[in-house]
C-alpha cells in the first residue's frame, strides 16, 4: 500500500526531521503530520522551508491518549521517532525516559491497533547491550558472531536503552497478540546536521568553535558504528513501504570507529593539534562496542547506504555547525554547565 497520510512522531528532532525532509523531497504526494512535544531536543527550525500544505506540525505529547486517538484516526501510517534519546540524561533522571519511551509508545500502538493503522517503530542497536572490543577477542575478532543481528539477545545497559528495549517488546507483543501491523528497525549511531549539541560529535565541534577543549570519556577506545542520518532515513522509508509485518530490521553502514579516532579526525579537520582535548570521567556502564550486521535489510529489501565516506560526512557536518551558530549558540553554556556538574 502506498501511504498518503503519515504521522511522524518526534519529527522536529534530529533524525525525525531528517526523515520529514527526505519524504517531502522525494514523495510530494505524501502528507506529513509531525507530532512533537518540542522538548529541549525538538526545534521548529528543523522543519523550516518545507511546503506548508504538505507538512503540518502538531505540538503535543505522544502520551496524550486523546490527541493521539484523534490524529491516528485520520492517518494511514505512523513512523515513531519521538523519544528521550540521551544516555547521559537517563543516568541522571530516568523518569522522562520511562514516561515517553514506554508509556508514549504504548499510547501510540493502542491507537494504531484501534484504527488498524500501520506502525513503524524506530529503535536503536543499544537494546542489544555491547560487544567486546575487537582487540580483546582472540585473532582480533575476525570471524562469526561479532556483530549484532536481529537474533541477538536483548541485554540493554542504561535507563535509555532499557526503555527503548521495553518499547520494542511492547510492539512485538502487540503484533503477536493483537495483529498490529508493525515493523521495527534498530539503527546504529547517527551523525549529521541538526544533531543536538549534547551528543558526542556536535559537542566536540561546538566546543572547538567556542574555544572549549573537547571532552573524551575514559580511554576513548569505545567503538560506535556511525551512519549518516540521510541513510537512516532512506532505510526507514524502505522498511515502511517494503518491510514484512512483524519483522525487525537492523540498519547500519559498516562505520565502526573508536571515539578517540573520531575526535582526532574532528581536531584535524578543524586545524587543531591531535592532542588538544581533555580526558574526563567515564560514563557509568559505558557500552564498549556496537556493530550492526545489516545483511537482512540489504538482501531482502534491497537497501544500501549512500553517504559512506565518513571523512566527507564529517567535513560537511563541521561546515554546518560553523555556519549555523544561531541554531546552537544559545544552548551551549547550559549544556556544558550540565556536563561540568557530572565531571564531564
Ligand atoms: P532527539 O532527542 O534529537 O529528538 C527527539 C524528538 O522527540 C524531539 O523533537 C522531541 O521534542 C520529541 N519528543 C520527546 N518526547 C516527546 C513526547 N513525549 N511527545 C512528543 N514528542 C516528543 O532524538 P534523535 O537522536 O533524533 O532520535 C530519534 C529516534 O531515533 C529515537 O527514538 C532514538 O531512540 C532513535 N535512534 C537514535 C539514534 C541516534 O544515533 N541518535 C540511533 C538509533 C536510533
Ligand atoms: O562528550 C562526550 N564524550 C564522549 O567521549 C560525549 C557526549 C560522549 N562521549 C562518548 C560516549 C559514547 O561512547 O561518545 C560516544 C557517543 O556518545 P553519544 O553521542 O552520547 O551516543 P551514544 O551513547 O552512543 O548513543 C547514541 O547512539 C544510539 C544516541 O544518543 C542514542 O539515541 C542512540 O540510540
Amino acid at each position: 500500500m502506498a501511504y498518503k497520510n503519515i504521522i511522524v512522531t518526534g519529527g522536529a528532532g534530529f533524525i525525525g526531521s531528517n526523515f520529514v525532509h527526505y519524504v517531502a523531497n522525494n514523495h510530494p504526494e505524501v502528507h506529513i503530520t509531525v507530532l512533537d512535544k518540542l522538548t529541549y531536543a525538538g526545534n521548529r527550525e528543523n522543519l523550516a522551508g518545507l511546503p506548508e500544505g504538505q507538512v503540518e506540525l502538531v505540538v503535543g505529547d505522544i502520551a496524550d491518549a486523546q490527541l493521539v486517538d484523534k490524529l491516528v484516526s485520520q492517518a494511514d501510517a505512523v513512523v515513531h521517532y519521538a523519544a528521550e534519546s540521551h544516555n547521559d540524561n537517563s543516568l541522571k533522571n530516568p523518569f522522562p525516559f520511562i514516561q515517553t519511551n514506554i508509556i508514549g509508545t504504548y499510547t501510540l500502538i493502542e491507537a494504531c491497533r484501534k484504527y488498524e493503522v500501520r506502525f513503524h517503530h524506530v529503535s536503536t542497536d543499544e537494546v542489544y547491550g555491547d560487544l567486546p572490543l575487537r582487540e580483546d577477542l582472540p585473532g582480533h575478532g575476525e570471524g562469526a558472531g561479532e556483530k549484532f543481528t536481529p537474533e541477538t539477545r536483548y541485554n540493554p545497559s542504561s535507563p535509555y536503552s532499557s526503555s527503548k528495549a521495553s518499547s520494542d517488546l511492547l510492539v512485538r507483543a502487540w503484533v503477536r497478540s493483537f495483529g498490529l501491523e508493525a515493523t521495527i528497525s534498530n539503527c546504529s549511531n547517527n551523525y549529521g546536521p541538526y544533531q543536538h549539541i549534547e551528543k558526542f560529535i556536535p559537542r566536540q565541534i561546538t566546543n572547538i568553535l567556542s574555544g572549549i577543549r573537547p571532552k573524551l570519556y575514559g580511554s576513548g577506545k569505545n567503538v560506535r558504528d556511525w551512519i549518516h542520518t540521510n541513510d537512516h532515513s532512506s532505510a526507514v522509508w524502505t522498511i515502511l513501504n517494503k518491510g514484512k509485518i512483524g519483522e525487525t530490521y537492523l540498519i547500519g553502514a559498516d562505520g565502526e570507529k573508536n571515539n578517540k579516532d573520531v575526535l582526532e579526525l574532528i581536531l584535524e579537520q578543524m586545524g587543531q593539534p591531535s592532542d588538544a582535548y581533555d580526558v574526563v570521567k567515564d560514563r557509568p556502564g559505558h557500552d564498549l562496542r556496537y556493530a550492526i550486521d545489516s545483511t537482512k535489510l540489504r538482501e531482502e529489501l534491497g537497501w544500501k547506504p549512500e553517504f559512506t565516506n565518513f571523512e566527507d560526512g564529517m567535513k560537511d557536518t563541521i561546515a554546518w555547525y560553523t555556519a549555523h551558530e544561531d541554531w546552537w549558540k544559545s544552548e551551549k553554556e547550559a549544556v556544558e554547565n550540565n556536563y561540568k556538574q557530572n565531571g564531564q
